[in-house]
């Protein structure tokens, strides 16, 4: 429930979404890190796996601030109620405005209409396209409807990593910028989606099905067998990301794509949880004995 004068005015939710690996919570991250950033920013984190590996890279980066975490599935289809309870706790917080990123499977669309939410107002969509990733994953024929649908549905486009592929461009009425325009935090804070634009059209049947699986990790492993085991899983693996202990420290894993990034976590601090979440597609046709995932000791599943 509400309370206070805190809690008083509508305060304006930014959804940033785009699909998984794209470059959200680095995008979330530089934007905390300016002085233009109001205070009483709160940001809401949907991690789909059950490590609450975004959330804790961004509270790692922004040392003020509220930072709630929701995790093990995703806002848009299963952890509305999750999304609900986060809300009733910010209005009780000083707070004027949040920044939510949604997970990489979520259809914005659907999650806009989630906040509609007594002392909230949906502000915006803002879907950060990966440069790197962005056409053959739209073309994947699991994957695509939703890669596409993503920037379908937003407001303003944020184009990243396009210094690893600088003839990137992307065929869309949609407003865009670059990841490195001078102007983006600005843009992004003050962009309103026009009160005249009709209701967004979901495209619930199309959304291919997603499953994340969670391996924790119980001793100390060598990075050079780790980094062999994560490079040959199959392509059904979108999205990889969590801390491993190595011989050389604990690392950071962060792997989209056939792009993987193994390196010593930034802040010095250990996490509270080893482990990796995996998140791949699901093809309804076949059954669980393809899980890509086959040989890892893994648990707990979202999807
Ligand atoms: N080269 C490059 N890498 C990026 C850029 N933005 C994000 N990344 C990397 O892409 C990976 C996924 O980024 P992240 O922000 O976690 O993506 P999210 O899953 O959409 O939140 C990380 O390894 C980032 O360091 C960028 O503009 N350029
Ligand atoms: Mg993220």
């Amino acid at each position: 429930m509400s309370t206070g004068s805190a809690s008083s005015r509508i305060k304006p939710i930014t959804l940033i979404g785009g699909y998984l690996g794209a470059g959200k919570t680095t995008l979330i991250n530089r934007l905390l890190s300016q002085p233009e950033v109001p205070a009483g920013t709160a940001v809401l984190v949907n991690d789909f796996g059950d490590i609450n590996v975004d959330e804790s890279l961004i509270r790692s980066d922004s040392h003020n601030g509220t930072i709630i975490g929701l995790s093990n599935g995703c806002i848009c289809c299963s952890i509305s109620d999750d999304l609900s309870q986060a809300l009733d706790q910010l209005n009780t917080l000083p707070i004027a405005q949040v920044i939510l990123e949604t997970s990489g499977v979520a259809e914005p669309a659907r999650v806009w209409q989630h906040c509609h939410y007594p002392g909230f107002s949906p502000k915006a969509i803002v879907a950060v396209v990966d440069a790197a990733n962005y056409h053959q994953r739209s073309q994947d024929k699991y994957v695509g409807p939703l890669v596409k649908s993503q920037t379908a549905q937003a407001d303003l486009l944020v184009v990243s990593k396009i210094e690893l592929n600088s003839c990137f461009q992307l065929d869309s009425l949609t407003p865009q910028l670059t990841n490195r325009d001078t102007k983006l935090f600005e843009t992004i804070l003050g962009w309103q989606r026009n009160g005249a634009q009709g209701a967004y059209e979901s495209s619930a049947p199309l959304l291919p099905i997603f499953s994340a699986q969670t391996w924790y990790q119980d001793s100390p492993i060598s990075r050079y067998s780790i980094e062999a085991s994560l490079t040959a899983l199959d392509s059904s693996v979108q999205r990889i990301k969590g801390w491993i202990e190595t011989e050389a420290g604990v690392m950071q894993v962060d792997k989209v794509g056939s792009s993987l990034s193994i390196k010593p976590l930034k802040h010095h601090t250990k996490p509270r949880v080893l482990g990796l979440v995996f998140i791949f597609h699901v093809d309804p046709n076949t059954d669980s004995q393809n899980n890509p995932l086959t040989g890892w000791a893994l648990a707990k599943t979202a999807s």
